[in-house]
């Protein structure tokens, strides 16, 4: 159990008082806070095909080259070598997938739903080095890891607000000060969606961000209905055995709408359906999992893997929902896959997924029923879990 990341505040004045609210400074949130990598090691990272990664500039490298440059990885070693000695960042997306150390990180924020992070960005910046003043659609957790960087944050800004034309980056042409910070290592600043804010590094200096998922309506509306329609047969149609003699033939009438809102709802109050979509959208996860061995059965996984943990995939999602306090039943929601947890095993197995991202070899080699012995199965061939054959290795 890690401590708490929220200084002297307690997570439910947090979440009372500043999530989705107003931003909060905590110094030293992590006392005596090592960096879980290096700047080598995150730039090391930045070279892989499959790593998201992006170097934004202040200035261009060539003189025709306009300000606030993004360049994408994966990138090279002579890309490193050809860029200036100060003003400019590299940024690594999802480098809790890749670094386990990092991924562990995560347990500091148990006080929200896990469904709800999104991943751990990491950047390195050069003095002065920045990505321009600019606000995020989401909630971030900023903790600085290595040297230090100013945080100048400012009021709530919007779609409306001005920004530079000169670049494809979203920075804002005219931005207030509101509050000024300098962060050191361990240092944490909490910015909720849409607040302005500008960090600029003082000398060398590598900052964590941990981020969030908020679905847009937009997606909540078009991936919902789309879900929804997929299951719909064609002869489900506009009906009206009602209809009576029309006033004008060319009239569109409120009993007309009446029917379509009818439909409507009748579809999109499905809750069965709602959550299922729910579970298996924000589970998503954003890369493709690496399946590092498959087994058969059961005897198999025995055989092979007796007296090892199972853990977690690094990049893999989970989240469940209990169906309805009648049913005894569960959804378990893994990868963008939902299972039915019908027995009480299978429902004890869900829970504990959910809770710790290690199941134990003493506790899983123990399981007797078979509805949860193919779950465990089904997980593993999936690559949502798999056993920690290296741990046994380093012993
Ligand atoms: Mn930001």
């Amino acid at each position: 159990m890690k401590q708490s990341i929220l200084g002297s505040i307690s997570p439910a004045a947090f979440l009372e008082s500043y999530w989705q609210k107003k931003p909060l400074l905590i110094r030293n949130a992590i006392p005596d806070f090592q960096s879980p990598l290096s700047a080598d090691e995150l730039a090391g990272l930045a070279l892989e095909e499959e790593v998201e990664s992006r170097i934004v500039l202040e200035k261009g490298l060539e003189q025709t080259d306009g300000p606030w440059q993004l360049k994408r990885g994966p990138f090279t070693e002579t890309d490193f070598s050809n860029l200036p000695p100060s003003h400019w960042t590299l940024l690594v997306q999802a480098v809790d997938h890749w670094v386990p150390e990092v991924h562990s990180l995560l347990d500091y924020f148990d006080f929200l739903p896990s469904w709800r992070l999104e991943d751990i960005m990491i950047s390195y910046a050069t003095d002065g080095g920045s990505v321009g003043p600019h606000y995020d659609h989401f909630d971030v957790f900023l903790i600085q890891a290595e040297g230090k960087r100013r945080w100048q944050v400012g009021p709530v800004y919007d779609a409306s607000s001005p920004r530079l034309e000169e670049t494809e980056l979203h920075i804002l042409s005219e931005f207030e000060v509101v509050e000024d910070y300098v962060l050191e290592p361990g240092d944490m600043l909490y910015l909720p969606p849409g607040v302005g804010h500008h960090g600029a590094a003082e000398g060398e200096c590598m900052t964590i961000s941990v981020g969030f998922r908020a679905p847009s309506h937009r997606e909540i509306l078009m991936q919902f209905t789309d879900f929804i329609a997929d299951q719909l047969p064609e002869s489900l149609r506009y009906s009206d055995p009602d209809q009576t003699l029309p006033a004008h033939k060319g009239e569109i009438d409120e009993t007309a709408l009446d029917r379509l809102q009818a439909i409507l709802k009748e579809h999109i109050e499905d809750r069965a359906l709602l959550s299922e979509w729910f579970g298996e959208m924000m589970t998503q996860p954003k890369h493709e999992q690496p399946v590092e061995e498959t087994y058969q059965d059961w005897a198999e996984l025995k055989a092979e893997a007796e007296g090892i943990d199972l853990l977690t995939n690094e990049g893999s999602r989970l989240a469940f929902k209990q169906k309805s306090a009648q049913q005894e039943s569960l959804m378990l929601f893994v990868d963008g896959e939902s299972y039915e947890c019908k027995t009480e095993a299978t429902r004890n197995l869900a829970l504990k997924l959910c809770e710790s991202a290690c199941l134990e070899a003493k506790h899983w080699s123990s399981i007797k029923e078979e509805e949860a012995q193919k779950l465990i199965m089904e997980l593993i061939n999936m690559g949502s879990i798999y056993p920690d054959f290296e741990e046994d290795f380093e012993e």
